[in-house]
């Protein structure tokens, strides 16, 4: 392997036409002469010379023992338990806008529950004329929908208030995912139970060890919360809230209750249990907002990245990237090279779907030098994602959720990539 400063190869990166594309092939030929390794051409690969393990071999399919790095990650100092603690999407190695479903961020506050679906029940009560207990197969009888939508942690990102401090994509951006969810309209199971005039809002409780409870207004219940029993086509894994739960698109990841076991009807939000009712937004002036359910648009680059360098030196690269909204659909995702001097609207890849993942890409010519890498994202409600500074006039710097801000990439002269916030 050549390194990236060696001049030969840099030479051969500006001659070339469009840049990588040319350079991959070219490289391809030198490295396997170089290596001297029996599996590259012109030799018949190991791989090729014996059968491989038959159709039974694998009933549940892994991803290839090659892709190890490709796991969730946790951060061991930001809880002081595991069971009531979360992990991280590692966004810097996905594609597309589907989060395969091993690879969601968990985050759980009492560990994951063993609920066998046999013995699991739904409650719907309260505020209702006929107070009703659903089994799992009672559910999928009703009318089902399956949407696309992303699922966020407010606090995501919220560890840079103050300053950028995580060294990785996965860990400044990873407590979002996106999932195809499979379930019965809540509305549909409200309308079976008939609720009453007086309610506005409802109670949703998981069967968890932390029996985390939400209050969710009604209104929302009513518009496009879904009562999932399926993840990305397949019943939702456990740590993701099996067998059964709540998808409220766009808002607060926690009103997204796992492990659903209990919805009451009632006529205003209850107290909930103080460890899980700190999602608050401490103000600058010492007040703290509470019920700030939407997810504003925010957006990243996930290539390049700390953990995705510009390791080929100068010339063609691809800037690849997400961004989502919980006020709808993606409009416009600009890039900036120079820390936000001057902006370029990157391609957005279709379907654009609404409170879901978009990606976006946007190509590079690196002359090698230094760079700001920024995206800037704005959805269809006319919202635009902030600056930090921005973000802290209003919010200042105690806040622990919803830091949406324009995110910030230092690319070096020798192509790694660092986490900086400027003003
Ligand atoms: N029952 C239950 N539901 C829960 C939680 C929990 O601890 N218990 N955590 C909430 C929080 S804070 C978030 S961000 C999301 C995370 O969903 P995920 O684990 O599928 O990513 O689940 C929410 N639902
Ligand atoms: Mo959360």
């Amino acid at each position: 392997m050549t390194s990236p400063n060696d001049p030969s190869r840099r030479r051969f990166l500006t001659s070339s036409a469009i840049g990588g594309l040319t350079l991959v092939a070219g490289a391809g030929v030198g490295e396997a002469m170089a290596a001297g390794d029996d599996n590259l051409p012109p030799n018949v690969p190991e791989w090729m010379k014996t059968l491989g393990p038959g159709v039974t071999a694998n009933p549940y399919g892994n991803p290839s023992a090659y892709e190890k790095n490709t796991i969730r990650r946790n951060v061991p100092w930001l809880t002081a338990t595991e069971e009531s603690s979360i992990n991280f999407t590692p966004l810097h190695e996905l594609d597309g806008i589907i989060t395969p479903s091993g690879l969601c961020f968990e985050r759980h506050h009492g560990g994951v529950p063993d609920i066998d679906p046999e013995q699991h029940r739904l409650m719907i009560h309260g505020l209702v004329d006929r107070p009703l207990i659903f089994t799992m197969a009672d559910l999928m009888r009703f009318p089902s929908v399956s949407r696309i939508h992303f699922l966020e942690c407010p606090a995501n990102g919220g560890m840079e208030w103050k300053g950028a401090q995580m060294a990785g994509v996965q860990f400044s951006h990873g407590m979002v995912h996106c999932c195809e969810w499979t379930g019965v309209k809540l509305s549909t199971l409200l309308a079976e139970v008939g609720v009453k005039k007086s309610a506005k809002w409802i109670l949703a409780e998981g069967a968890d060890a932390a029996a985390m409870t939400r209050s969710i207004p009604l209104a929302k219940a009513m518009d496009d919360i879904i009562v999932c029993y399926s993840q990305n086509g397949e019943r939702i894994r456990p740590e993701n809230g099996y067998p059964l739960r709540l998808l409220v698109p766009g808002w607060e990841g926690n009103v997204n209750i796992k492990w659903l076991r209990r919805i009451k009807v009632g006529d205003q939000p209850w107290h909930h249990r103080e460890e899980t009712s700190k999602y608050t937004d401490l103000m600058p002036d010492g007040k703290a907002r509470q019920f700030t359910f939407v997810q504003e648009a925010n957006s990243v680059i996930t290539s390049p990245c700390p953990e995705k360098p510009l390791k080929h030196g100068k010339g063609f690269y691809e800037i690849r990237g997400i961004a989502w909204s919980g006020y709808g659909r993606i409009k416009k995702v600009d890039i900036s090279t120079d820390g936000g001097m001057n902006w370029r609207s990157a391609e957005l890849q279709g379907p654009v779907l609404s409170r879901c993942l978009t990606r976006f890409r946007l190509p590079l010519q690196w002359d090698g030098r230094p760079l700001l890498l920024q995206s800037r994202a704005a959805d269809d409600s006319g919202y635009v994602q902030p600056s930090i500074e921005a973000l802290r006039k209003v919010r200042g710097f105690n806040s622990i959720y919803h830091k949406n801000s324009i995110h910030t990439w230092r690319v070096r002269p020798d192509g790694e990539v660092e986490n900086v916030q400027i003003a």
